[in-house]
């Protein structure tokens, strides 16, 4: 088999960039380990960044998001039982849209059926070639059969636990990693979400956030240590516990109900320096993690893919090299300002462990930063509703 572009994995990265690059007229095979129904069941990230609704418009799959999306104009803050609210529209002209990631996913692969977009489910044993050549290879197991795929160019978008990175050799990766000492529960209920939509709060108890998927489907968190299971948050406890954290005037609008799902992410912040090495291209969890805090991990994964197929399209139609040699430098860049927002929103909105009394003045002196400057807001909320590509 040849393919001009082989993407390994199909998530939201490697589906979009199979999308791109195929209205471009540029041929790709996505690899996939898993079924399209197991993609499709993961419940993941909920909020679009401005520039992610533009370029899925511009791949030819924003109908539904504009349809069934939720625009938002604010984001609250729930602080020492006070309520707060970041106009975040007003301050920069822009929204951010409320659209599940499992949303995006369903579009892309409908839009990359409708194209007759190749992808490969079920690929076992997924390995990359010659990848520094300038005749890289893909060979994969499926049904038991060996196949070998070769191609001018291979995009890893198969997350953190993916093959792609570990093709880099460790000694020309540099890694940077940063573990937070809890985790987020989180819960899907077929309840209405709060009036306020969107609050991220800081209580005594530790951190809660109420989001939402649609009229009739809410996403919230709260912050459990890193030891808890699932299995010890009944329902009823989970709502108890976020109730407590909120301030009374968003507790007033909870609507509580059965969840539909339940999980504990842990938090990390992660990158792996460079994101190409040779015709090998890092795009999304590939390359780097952010804690969930910033809504960031699927924005930045829509980032690297927009100067990815921008590089190989301009590669495809001058033989140009400019934009493939600076791909890392350029996904970078918009990486570390991503983890810098994650990070310091992590460390204002959680209760830690070995806090000592002078961290906690900290936190309370960033959120007054935060809260009482116009300033502050606006460049807050230049990078929570995503930075320019
Ligand atoms: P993905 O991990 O989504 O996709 C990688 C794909 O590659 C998968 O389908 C996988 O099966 C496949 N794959 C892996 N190894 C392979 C191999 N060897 N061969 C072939 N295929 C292979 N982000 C937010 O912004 N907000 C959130 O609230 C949020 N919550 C999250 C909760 C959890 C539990 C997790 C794990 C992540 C969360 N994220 C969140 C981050 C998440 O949305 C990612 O940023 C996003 O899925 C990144 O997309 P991809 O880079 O495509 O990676
Ligand atoms: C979500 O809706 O799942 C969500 C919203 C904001 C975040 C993280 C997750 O920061």
């Amino acid at each position: 088999m040849r393919t001009q572009v082989a993407i390994i994995g199909a998530g939201p990265s490697g589906l979009l960039l199979s999308q791109l690059l195929n209205r471009a007229g540029i041929a790709t095979v996505v690899l996939e380990r898993q079924s399209r129904d197991h993609v499709l069941s993961r419940i993941r990230a909920g909020v679009l960044e401005w520039g992610t609704t533009e370029l899925l418009r511009a791949a030819g799959v924003g109908e539904r998001m504009d349809r069934e999306g939720k625009p938002h104009d604010h984001i609250h803050f729930g602080v020492n039982g006070q309520l707060f609210r970041v106009d975040c529209h007003g301050l920069t002209g822009r929204r951010l849209m409320v659209y599940g990631q499992t949303e995006v996913t369903t579009d892309l692969y409908a839009a990359q059926d409708a194209i007759g977009g190749t992808i490969i489910h079920g690929a076992e044993d997924v390995a990359l070639h010659d990848v520094t050549s300038d005749r890289p290879r893909v060979t994969w197991v499926k049904d038991g059969e060996r196949h070998d795929l070769s191609c001018d160019f291979i995009a890893g978008c198969d997350g953190f636990h993916g093959v792609s990175r570990p093709t880099i050799p460790a000694e020309r990766r540099r890694e940077f990693e940063k573990v937070y000492p809890f985790g987020w529960l989180g819960i899907l209920s077929r309840t209405p979400p709060v009036p306020q939509h969107m609050v991220y709060v800081a209580s005594e108890s530790g951190f809660a956030l109420c989001s939402m998927r649609n009229a009739m489907l809410s996403r919230h968190y709260v912050q459990v240590p890193l030891t808890d299971r699932v299995e010890d948050w009944s329902d009823a406890r989970f709502w108890d516990a976020l109730t407590e954290r909120l301030p009374e005037e968003v507790r007033a609008g909870l609507v509580t109900g059965p969840s539909i799902e339940k999980s504990i992410a842990p938090l990390r912040s992660f990158v792996s320096e460079p994101m190409r090495w040779g015709r090998l291209f890092l795009c999304g969890d590939a390359a780097h993690i952010v804690p969930p805090t910033g809504a960031k991990g699927l924005n930045l994964a829509v980032g690297d893919v927009f100067y990815l197929q921008e590089a190989l399209v301009e590669h495809y139609a001058t033989g140009s090299m400019a934009g493939i040699e600076g791909y890392s430098t350029r996904a970078l860049d918009r990486v570390w300002k991503a983890m810098r927002f994650s990070w310091q929103l992590t460390m204002m909105m959680h209760r830690f462990p070995q806090d000592t009394p002078y961290d906690r003045r900290m936190q309370d002196a960033e959120l007054s930063m935060l809260l009482d400057s116009a300033a502050a807001q606006k460049a807050w909320a230049e990078t929570y509703l995503g930075l320019p590509y």
